[in-house]
């Protein structure tokens, strides 16, 4: 019985993990265990060598038992000590240094393009970057003789053998986004349409995407002092200082009559400053929108008449910004991005009340 009992706890004691110790159970005390097999041989004893071993055999069995509880807690504790090691973790360290991206000027400037314009009543539209060459150049009156329509300035899309689809183009202009809103709203309306637009030019002030923001409002009584007070009023906002502007005479195929629009600058110092001084800059083509425009878009130009005016987001990104050179506008240079950009938490700033 001693040496049973010296056996079984010495091979307990030399369990080191929780497998080996549940081999030792199973084999001790387990249905066909060793302590089990000598308890099934009471039996067979006679009544008084059974009242000697039996108690025995019950004692030496709850002492395994308890010997196997021990030592598992033991190894479950011995496991935690080493996971709470191993596993050590300080959560007061700094977090990883994580870059925040930025808003492009582009975007920034669109954004604050559109708040300006919401105010005075523009909704926003948008349209299809590919455009039927309908949409694009003859519903806005140009002619099938114009340069623009030349595949030296526009970009058209390849056609296959035998395709009768009508001929599409990269949209020169957001002009098409204004007939698309014509046929589908009719008169009146007031909105802007900025996005990309794309011509075959690549040199140090033309990229072949660009932006642009373009301007139509219909209704009965409009006229070029609406369009006057709307441009003044918009200048004013975006460079947050009192602007003039100065009307050309000027002739676009789409408008009639037409105007190229210049705001007051002054050049210093060889910098540049909006809304002081003598000097005029060119930042935009306008008019009232021609009869055949009009019609073109599905309104009674007898009844109706509006305005209308186009210039380049990047170009006035440009002035409102500092930043020198257009083509740097589109390299994805991360140092330039994070130069020019804007944090996303900076919620545009309008001076509206100047
Ligand atoms: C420029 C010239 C202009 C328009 C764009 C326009 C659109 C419709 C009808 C009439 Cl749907 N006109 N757009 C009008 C005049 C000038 O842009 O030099 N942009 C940079």
């Amino acid at each position: 019985m001693d040496d049973l009992r010296n056996k079984w706890l010495a091979e307990i004691a030399a369990a080191s993990d929780e497998a080996t110790l549940e081999d030792v159970r199973v084999r001790a005390v387990g249905k066909k265990g060793e302590v089990s097999l000598r308890m099934r041989e009471l039996g067979r004893m006679s009544p008084e060598e059974r009242q000697e071993a039996g108690p025995r055999l019950n004692a030496l069995k709850g002492e395994i038992t308890s010997a196997l509880a021990a030592r598992r807690s033991a190894l479950e504790d011995a496991a935690l000590d080493e996971r709470l090691r191993a596993e050590w973790l300080d959560v007061t360290l700094p977090a990883r240094h994580r870059r925040a991206g930025s808003i492009h000027p582009v975007s920034q400037v669109t954004e604050e393009v559109t708040a300006i314009f919401a105010d005075m009543g523009f909704a926003v539209a948008e349209g299809p970057q590919i455009e039927t060459d309908w949409h694009n150049f003859d519903a806005l009156n140009i002619p099938w003789h114009h340069s623009s329509r030349e595949e030296m300035d526009t970009f058209y899309m390849a056609r296959g053998e035998g395709d009768d689809r009508p001929p599409h183009v990269l949209r020169t202009h957001t002009s098409p986004v204004q007939i698309r809103h014509m046929l589908e709203n009719g008169a009146p309306c007031r909105i802007i349409a900025p996005g990309r637009v794309y011509r075959a030019d690549y040199d140090q002030t033309h990229t072949p995407m660009f932006h642009q923001v373009e301007g139509l409002a219909v209704d009965r009584a409009i006229s070029m002092a609406n369009l006057k007070w709307v441009l003044e009023e918009f200048f004013t906002a975006y460079f947050g200082t009192k602007v003039r502007t100065r009307f050309r005479a000027s002739h676009f195929p789409f408008t009639e009559p037409s105007a190229e629009v210049d705001i007051q600058c002054s050049w210093e110092g060889g910098s540049l400053r909006v809304g002081e001084g003598s000097g005029w800059l060119e930042v935009l083509g306008s008019g009232m929108v021609h009869p055949k425009v009009l019609q073109a878009g599905g309104i009674d130009s007898a009844e109706w008449q509006g305005f209308a005016f186009g210039m380049g987001i990047d170009r006035i990104a440009m002035l409102k910004y500092g930043i020198p050179d257009l083509r740097a506008f589109f390299d994805s240079d991360l140092r330039w991005l994070r130069h020019y950009g804007f944090s996303a938490l900076a919620v545009p700033e309008l001076a509206g009340g100047v």
